[in-house]
Formats: structure tokens, sequence, C-alpha cells
């Protein structure tokens, strides 16, 4: 499949972006996506259409003769959302089925929509086309097809004018479609007084047009670098390694920790040391690590963390899991992803390969970029020590980040997206302490570099697979999809799961990004449900989503429906953690399937000081005291995975916990809610992505409809006379 891009720009909050895509039968297709600042809609709406249509334009159809081929309606690029405007005012969805001001006989809507594939005969009208809308009871309300025109210059589109029937009430998005000689399109999302509910796509739907019927999917490539790329990388590594004088371990991997290169620089250090803050011989600290996995940890963390809108790398990551965010300043609330060096651990069964050591902080993993697109990571260990930077004000320069920066010359994230271009709650984040570093005078020899490509140079597969879920374009492993029924009676069924996933997908797609550029993009999340077990029931990651969050989502589902369940105190009595149970206990806490907890709230509980990052308390009951603390030290979360995370390092094991359902162990920051059905828990929803209020505001609405009674909920429940929260929702949160 040959691909082209077209991209315009009207204004600072428009884009238009298009992708051509030629099949194998050689027929051109056509998707495009509008981002559009909701504010800017209005006026933008004429401007986007011209240029929708301008860029169409350069495309060469085929005169199409009598309706022999299906119809096909436009939506979205990334999405089953159809491309619609209020056919007065041209604003989007979703459409009241009254418009405020009359213009014609009636005050009912009439919708904008676009087709293509469909050409009139010589004589007919609109009433020759029918149209009709289907809501989540399956309800079908017919739309009357009032108006019928061409595009100018553009002979292949055409656009219709449909009203909708004062019957429709406030049902969310309804599934639109037209028939024409007897030939139905396809069906289109569109939202009728809300967005969102709704039935479930139909089978094999795609944003269009692309392909209507896809064929079995394909596995993309994991990244797009081919060894000549990562030779060049680690040459240019071990290049400035040797000029510094300082031989190190250079490890790059794909999007996803698959090792596509490792040197080991003769003379490089084969261990490293785990160190910071806490007590020696506690937790992690003093642990010695062999540095190729250090290597490793650093270039899957930054490769995971980055995304096309945003690159973040094992410095940024080391600024936002300490005690207090930003690092160092008292009486500020613990880091946004305290907690988060704990996921994609080798000893668990979601992200596989894992990220060896966990997700890193120590500053020389930098993200890699090939033509703008996020490709993998770069990792550098040598010195001997794995940590995380204390003092984020002095500017330092470890040769670890020197070396790696040194390395990816040329591989460079665009400035735009670059951790310290982005700010959370005002504070700007950090990316890396060296910038433009020199070409070393000379090329050091990688003899004895392992570049790990298929036959051919083929880079490896991607776990993902392209679905569209709830009319949301995004990703799922074959591991966890189709969706699948909880165990027992009363379970969740896969229908349900559906529904969840869906609402949360739906959500995510309004919600403004906190981490993403640029301005103004919605939310990419990883989604996941799973039982009271903690069995998977389903994951779903949007296009562009953090790989982060895949493990991460699971992380926070398990922890969510663990601690509400009735055995979360026996258990972890059971597995050796009753210290923690009795710590609980004194602050009136059972965990014996009373209240309903969020990961917000676990999390809560898990800081080194209560409330949250006021200095001068005690810690939480879950929590290392502070004078024992640090990232390698921080408690239940690491003490519950210690013993089978330090087995993992020498080979496989089958659960990174003794603790049935925790298999990939807890995490510890918001997204995550317990799921109910007639008041009896059921399961957990899960998400990571761009923002962890964001995360609370897609949980919640995926969970809505299996929410915890509001009198079981952990904001029930005060601690030492707080009280403890459950979800904590963005202001201003939509697009
Ligand atoms: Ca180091
Ligand atoms: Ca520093």
């Amino acid at each position: 499949m040959k691909r082209a891009q077209i991209s315009k720009s009207v204004d600072g909050s428009t884009r238009l972006c298009g992708t051509l895509l030629r099949d194998s039968s050689g027929c051109l297709t056509f998707a495009f996506a509008m981002l559009l600042n909701a504010k800017s809609s209005l006026r933008a709406a004429p401007f986007l259409l011209t240029l929708v249509l301008l860029a169409i334009s350069s495309i060469r159809f085929q005169d199409v003769g009598a309706q022999t081929t299906r119809p096909t309606l436009i939506s979205n690029a990334d999405s089953t959302r159809a491309i619609a405007f209020e056919s007065v005012t041209r604003q989007r969805e979703p459409f009241n089925t009254t418009v405020q001001l009359k213009f014609g006989a009636d005050s009912a809507t009439r919708i904008m929509l676009f087709a293509m594939n469909l050409q009139l005969q010589p004589g007919e009208t609109a009433s020759a086309v029918t149209a009709d809308a289907e809501d989540a009871t399956h309800t079908i309300y017919p739309l009357t097809v009032e108006h019928i025109d061409s595009v100018p210059d553009q002979p292949w589109a055409l656009s219709l004018v449909v009203r909708l029937p004062s019957n429709l009430a406030d049902v969310g998005d309804v599934l639109v479609r037209i028939k024409y000689g007897g030939v139905q399109s396809n069906r289109v999302r569109v939202g009728i007084g809300h967005v969102g509910d709704g039935l479930p796509d139909d089978t094999g739907a795609v944003p269009t047009p692309g392909l209507i019927a896809p064929g079995p999917p394909t596995g993309a490539a994991a990244t797009n670098l081919n060894p000549t790329d990562v030779q060049t990388i680690l040459q240019q590594a071990a290049s400035a390694a040797t000029a510094l004088g300082k031989p190190v371990n250079i490890v790059v991997t794909d999007r996803e920790a698959n090792a596509l290169g490792f040197f080991a620089m003769p003379g490089a250090p084969a261990t490293t040391t785990v160190r910071s803050v806490g007590t020696l011989g506690q937790g992690l600290e003093g642990g010695v690590v062999p540095a190729a996995l250090a290597a490793t940890a650093k270039a899957a963390t930054a490769a995971f963390f980055s995304t096309t809108g945003n690159a973040f790398t094992t410095r940024t990551a080391g600024f936002i899991i300490q005690e207090h965010f930003p690092p160092g300043i008292s009486f500020r609330a613990g880091g946004p992803l305290y907690g988060v060096q704990f996921s994609s651990l080798p000893c668990g069964d979601i992200k596989i390969p894992s990220a060896r050591l966990g997700l890193s902080g120590d500053p020389g993993g930098l993200p890699i970029y090939k033509n703008g697109l996020p490709a993998g990571g770069i990792g550098i260990e040598g010195d001997g020590l794995y940590t995380v930077d204390r003092v984020p004000t002095d500017d330092d320069q470890p040769f670890e980040e020197l070396i790696a920066a040194s390395g990816i010359r040329g591989f460079e994230a665009p400035p735009l997206i670059r951790g310290d271009n982005i700010l959370v709650d005002g504070i700007r984040l950090p990316f890396s302490n060296v910038s433009n570093p020199p070409a070393p005078s000379t090329t050091a020899s990688i003899a004895g570099a392992t570049i790990s490509f298929g036959p051919g140079g083929v880079p490896p597969d991607s776990e993902f697979v392209p679905q569209v879920v709830g009319g949301i374009a995004g990703e799922v492993s074959p591991r966890f999809f189709p969706f699948i029924a909880g165990a027992g009676p009363n379970a969740l069924t896969a229908s349900d799961v559906n529904t969840i996933i869906s609402h949360a997908a739906q959500q995510a797609n309004i919600t403004r990004a906190a981490i993403r550029q640029p301005l103004g993009s919605n939310a990419r999340v990883t989604i996941a449900v799973v039982d009271t077990a903690g069995v998977v029931l389903g994951v779903f990651r949007q296009q562009d989503a953090p790989v982060f969050g895949y493990d991460v989502a699971v992380q926070k589902a398990r922890t969510a429906a663990f601690f509400s369940s009735a055995n979360a105190a026996s258990s972890l009595q059971a597995a050796g953690f009753g210290s923690y149970v009795a710590h609980a206990n004194a602050d009136g806490l059972r965990f014996d399937g009373a209240f309903a907890f969020s990961d917000r709230a676990i999390g809560f509980l898990h800081r080194p000081f209560f409330p949250d990052g006021i200095n001068d308390t005690a810690a939480g009951p879950f929590s290392t005291a502070i004078a024992d603390w640090s990232p390698f030290n921080v408690g239940l979360q690491l003490d519950l995975v210690k013993t089978n995370f330090l087995a993992s390092l020498g080979g496989p094991v089958a659960s990174c916990t003794a603790i049935p359902g925790l298999t990939n162990g807890i995490q510890i920051f918001p997204g995550s809610v317990p799921l109910y059905k007639n008041g009896v828990l059921v399961g957990a929803i899960g998400i990571s992505g761009d923002g962890v209020d964001q995360d609370d505001l897609i949980a919640a609405a995926g969970a809505n409809g299996f929410s915890p009674p509001a009198g079981i909920r952990s904001d029930q429940i005060f601690v030492r006379g707080v009280r403890l929260p459950f979800v904590k929702f963005p202001r201003s949160p939509n697009l």
C-alpha cells in the first residue's frame, strides 16, 4: 500500500491532514481528519470544508456510472464519526433536534453529510436517496434527504442535507446510513443531543473513505528504523563515549522495547548499583543489577513515554515520580506518575517484552524520532549508578545523557513536542540537559555490536493491530481481543465490556490532553477492563497512545478491583504483608469489600506524607516512612513484587506477586475505578495516557452505569480527619 500525506493549516488552531491510500486493486481512496479548536469551529468550518475539497481535488477519480458500488459516507480519519455540519451555522456535533434560529418553515435541524461513490441518474432528485439513523435502543429513525448537491469542481463528491425527525430526542450517538438504488452505505456516527452512548460500530466498520471491507488485520512494524539507522546511532554514541573516555553499554529499542541494537563497549561496567536517598538495604536500595538491563530500561522508558504529540526522556520520568512535584519543593503533592517506575516489569503478563527493570528515571535515556515520528529509544548505562536526579535545577550533564544525545544526532524529537515545551500545572517538564552535542572528531569501532532485525532487515512486528471500538480508531492486542465476559454470576458480559470501553474511548476523544502538543489535541489513552479476579476482559489503545499506558492501565484496573474486594485485606495478610494491613487497620481501614477504592484513593494512602505532599506528617499506611523512603523503596507497591521481580532478572517467573489477580503488580497513581452491577463488585476499569486527571475522567465515563453506589465510594471515608479522594476531573476538560 502506497501512502502520501497532505497537510495544510488554516491558522494556528486548525489543521487538516489527509492520507491517500492505494489498495492492492489499485483503487484510490481518501481519508481525512480535522482537528478543530472548538471555539474556532464556527468560523473555520467553511474554510475547512474548502480545504478538505481542495486537498481531495488532487486525486484523479474514475468517472462513476450507474450505481453499482456501495455509496460511502465520509467520516473522520481516526474514527467512524461523520464529517457533519449543521447546515446553516456550520456547527459540528452534537446536534440538537431543533434549531435555535428558525430559518425555514419549521425548526427542524438539518445536517450536512458528505458522500462519495454516489451518482444520481439524470432527472433524479434527492428523493431517490433515503437515510435513517439507529440509536442505542435499536429505534430506527427515517431521515428525510432534502437536498443533494455536487461539490464545486469535485465531480466525485456530493453533499447531502438531511432533516432530523421531531421524535429524535437526546439519544447520543446514532448510526446513520443512506440508501440509493437498493444499495446501502456504510454507517457513520453522529451525536444527537450529546456525543457518546449509542450502538457499537457495525462489524468491520472503519474510518472512511478507507477500505470498507479491510482484509485480515496485518501487524504494523514496531518501528520505522532500519539496520543502517541503528548502526548509525550505535556508532555515534560509541564515538562520543570514546571521545569522553567513558566506555558504556548502549541499547537501542523500538517503540515496544524490542532490542534493535546493543553494544557493550570494551571496558564498560557490567553492573550498576541502584541507589537514591532511601536507607541502604531497604527496597532496591544498594541492589546490583546488570548494566545492560539498566540501559535497556532507559531506552524502553523513553520509547514508551514518547508519541507523535510528546517526547519524554528518563530525565522527564525521574521528575514525575518523586515525593514532591516538582522534586525538592516542600508542601507540593507527589509526582503525577508516582509509582510508574514499577510498571512494564519483567515478571508481568501484559507488556511483553518488558522494560527489563521497570521504567527508569536515571538520565541517559532519550527517545528516537525518524522523520518526526517516534521510532524507539536509546539508553546509556556506564557510570555504575542507577538513580534519579534529586536536584532538577543544577543543569548537571551526566556523561550518560551526553552520550545518548550524541547517539541520536539526526534522530531528535521535533522541538515543539519535547518535554521542555510541555507544562503540567504550569510547571515546565525537563527533557535533557544536553542540547546540540558536538560531533566527535573520530569514529569509534562498534565491532561486536549486535543489531537485531528480521531477514532482509525487517523490523519487529507491533503487538498491536488496528481496531475500531465505539467509533474510535485504535489498536488492540490479539491477546486481549475480542473482549470477553467476566467469570461468575452477575459478571460483566462481553457486551458490557464493549460498552464500557466504548464510552471511555468516546470521552477520551473529546477530552483535552494534558501532555500532548499541539495544544488542543485530544487525549490518547489505553483503556483496560478486568474482572474481580484480575482477569483482563479487554484492552483498547487509542491511536498513538503512549505504550507505557498498556501495562499501567491493567495495573490500575487490577488495583481498584483488588482493594475494593471482600478479600483484599485477607489476601495481603496471607501473602505476608500483614504489617501494611495493620497500618491500614490503625487508620480505620478494613479493605473488606465494604468500600469502593479508586487508584487515586489507594495512591493517596501510598504516599510518604499523609495527606499527600504535606511535609512533617506521618506516612500513609501503605508507604515507607520518609526517613527510609526513596523511589526505589516506596512501600507496599514494591514489596508486593520485589521477590519475583528480582527472580525474573534471571529468567521467567509466573507472576510479579503471590496474590492471584495482581499478576503485573499494582499501580498507585490515579486513573481507575471499580465497576459494579446491581451494587455488586464485578471488576474495574483502568486508564493510562495523557494526564492523570484526564485518566480519572475517562475512567468515570467508561464506568457510567457501572459505578459504585455513592455511599460506598472511598470519598465517604475520613482518615486522620482527611477525606479520601475518589476521582478528580480536569477543569474545563473537553475540547
Ligand atoms: Ca547510570
Ligand atoms: Ca540535576
